[in-house]
């Protein structure tokens, strides 16, 4: 049986992968003392999903295993389709939502998987589906749990997307899971602006750029901002200072970058809508994009773009971001309506 799904997923060539049994999470302590200590903020489904994730067998009825795929995201598959190819944008979205092209491979091989095996059954998982995904794919041999908390692979690093086929099939456990080569390192902890990994293994998402600018619909508290930096969209910095992955350009903002900055804050919503639709972005919604400029202008001491800035002074949900801007870039007269 392995044999003949190894053999599916040798077509293609960019996915690494491996085979679970689905059984009781040997991680699930780790995820439920998270949740009890509050670190989800306000990503309320992680609580919901708990009791699914605890047992995958009450959504997925007679599930035996999973074949845990990872797929690398540098380079970007789409990268052409990034909107703002100027901003800084984690490089996981630097182009289509994955949640769809991935979905679509995903039930490719599920296609041929059918094919071999008619009478079984298969889920396909990426991301939003309540699934522990970092512990399926470390029981599964594709990597250990670094202390900032990411799957990595000594030869993949840790740029890759996680998803899973959820199987009736009973198919052998690959390989036993990957020891950890973190040893004594401690980069990502140090390196942290915001020091949201706590300690090692343990993040605060509450404090994570990535969360603040994504999954985040509130504003982050005005002391967390400034560390914000240039973070438009996620945040890659635990993860690049990380010995197992190559090593990147740093980011730097140019014109180019102002330019789409001020095209985000001048848009109105329905313009913005259109330039993200089907891409990664598309997760913050204009007002998150919005809210999120404004901080990188104030950050990155745009002052070029106060008039822009100004637009929000009336806004209802913006309109205190707006004044700590305009604060920001010197503009105390302004701010005091
Ligand atoms: C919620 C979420 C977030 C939150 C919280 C992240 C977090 N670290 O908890 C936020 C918004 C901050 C986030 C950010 C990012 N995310 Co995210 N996220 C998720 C999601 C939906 C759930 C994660 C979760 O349950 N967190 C709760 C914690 C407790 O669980 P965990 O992170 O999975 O950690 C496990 C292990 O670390 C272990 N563990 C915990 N404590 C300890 C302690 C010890 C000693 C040990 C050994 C193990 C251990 O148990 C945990 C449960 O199995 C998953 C998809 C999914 N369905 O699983 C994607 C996922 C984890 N994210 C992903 C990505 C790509 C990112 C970003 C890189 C995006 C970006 N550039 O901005 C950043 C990375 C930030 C970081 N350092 O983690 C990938 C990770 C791929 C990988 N190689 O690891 C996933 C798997 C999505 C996917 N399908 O590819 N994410
Ligand atoms: S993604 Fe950025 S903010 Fe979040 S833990 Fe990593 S370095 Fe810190
Ligand atoms: S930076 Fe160092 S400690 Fe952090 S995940 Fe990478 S190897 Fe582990």
């Amino acid at each position: 049986m392995n044999q003949s799904v190894t053999q599916i997923l040798s077509n293609f060539p960019d996915i690494r992968f491996g085979f679970t049994p689905i059984t009781l999470p040997s991680t699930l302590p780790h995820y439920d003392s998270w949740l009890v200590q509050n670190f989800y903020g306000e990503m309320d489904y992680l609580v919901r999903h708990r009791d699914i994730k605890a047992n995958l067998k009450t959504k997925y009825l007679g599930a035996n295993s999973a074949i845990v795929m990872a797929y690398p995201y540098v380079p970007h598959p789409s990268k052409e389709n990034n909107p703002f190819p100027n901003l800084n944008v984690a490089l996981y979205a630097q182009g289509l939502d994955y949640h769809n092209w991935l979905k679509k491979k995903v039930e490719e091989i599920i296609a041929k998987l059918k094919e071999h095996f008619p009478n079984e059954n298969f889920w396909s998982c990426t991301d939003s589906s309540p699934v522990l995904e970092r512990d399926l794919a470390q029981n599964s041999g594709l990597g250990w749990f670094g202390k900032n908390t990411c799957l990595i692979d000594r030869k993949a690093g840790s740029f890759f997307f996680i998803c899973e086929i959820v199987t009736t099939l009973n198919l052998e456990p690959s390989v036993s899971s990957p020891k950890s080569f973190c040893g004594t390192c401690t980069r990502c902890i140090d390196s942290c602006p915001t020091n949201a990994i706590i300690s090692p293994h343990v993040l605060d998402a509450r404090r994570c750029i990535s969360y603040l600018t994504i999954e985040a619909k509130s504003i982050a508290k005005a002391e967390l901002r400034p560390l914000i930096g240039s973070h438009f969209f996620g945040c890659d910095i635990c993860q690049t200072v990380c010995p197992w992955n190559e090593e990147l350009e740093p980011y730097m903002l140019n014109q180019d970058g102002i330019n789409e900055l001020q095209f985000i804050l001048d848009s109105s919503d329905e313009e913005l809508k259109n330039k993200i639709r089907g891409t990664a972005l598309e997760r913050a919604k204009p007002l998150g994009l919005k809210r999120n400029a404004l901080i990188v202008t104030a950050n990155q001491q745009i002052t070029s773009l106060k008039h822009s800035v100004k637009r929000y002074l009336g806004h209802k949900i913006l309109r205190e971001l707006t004044k700590w801007a305009l604060e920001r870039l010197h503009d105390q007269k302004e701010t005091i309506t």
